[in-house]
């Protein structure tokens, strides 16, 4: 076991059990025209922890552990996408529309890309997750299983829809979750401040927090 100094009190994380999700670091999400910045949000907050992932998947490269990476996204005749989310909020471009990367969130289009600094390589897991939480409607918990993996290291976007949603869905499902706090963002500072507060309350009641700098010096 590695000790990671975290809080609320330190995470044990075990090598050969411990794999790295890395959620929605996608075209759609942080580029101007994709969909976060059809519903009005400023990405270039987003923007600025790509440095920062991308440096924690360098880690868990480094180390030989599994990198996962997933992708909001929906088949190209919006099976999967259920109408009352296909028809929420006032943006101008809705899922399926045609915007400037392409239709938003589709399979395949150039906005749902995950953006080159994150880009996953030859052999790593890409989850298309039709929902906000990588485990509805995917097949990731059994090939976690088949990994041996007890422990998942969460990065990514937004803090307070993607990344707490999964981290709460794998928390139910019996994982040991550790989210790096510098490597996630929201367009909202105050909902990811939350957001990181509501998941380390109550003992670690969804799971543990810490910056890249205390899991780097702690793995070497
Ligand atoms: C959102 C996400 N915010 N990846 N998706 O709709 O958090």
């Amino acid at each position: 076991m590695i000790e990671i100094e975290a809080r609320p009190y330190p995470y044990a994380l075990p090598p050969g059990r411990t794999a790295l999700v890395v959620i929605d670091m996608q075209r759609d999400f942080i580029e101007p025209g994709g969909f976060g910045d059809a519903l009005g949000n400023d990405v270039t907050r987003l923007e600025a922890i790509i440095p920062t992932v991308a440096g924690l998947i360098a880690l868990f490269r480094r180390k030989g552990w599994p990198v996962i990476h997933t992708r909001e996204s929906h088949d190209p005749d919006l099976g999967d996408c259920p109408p009352a989310k296909r028809l929420r909020g006032g943006g101008t471009l809705r899922i399926g529309d045609a915007g400037p990367m392409g239709r938003i969130l589709v399979r395949g289009e150039p906005g749902n890309a995950i953006i080159d600094a994150c880009a996953p390589v030859e052999g790593e897991i890409v989850v298309d997750k039709p929902g906000k939480g990588m485990f509805w409607h995917t097949d990731i918990h059994a090939r976690l299983d088949e990994l041996g993996i007890t422990h998942l290291v969460f990065a990514g976007v937004t803090t307070e829809v993607c990344v707490q949603t999964s981290m709460r869905e794998a928390n139910d499902r019996g994982f040991e979750c550790l989210l790096i706090e510098d490597a996630t963002e929201s367009y909202f500072p105050q909902f990811k401040a939350s957001a990181v507060e509501m998941i380390v309350a109550q003992g670690a009641i969804v799971g543990w927090a810490t910056p890249l700098a205390k899991l780097e010096e702690a793995v070497g």
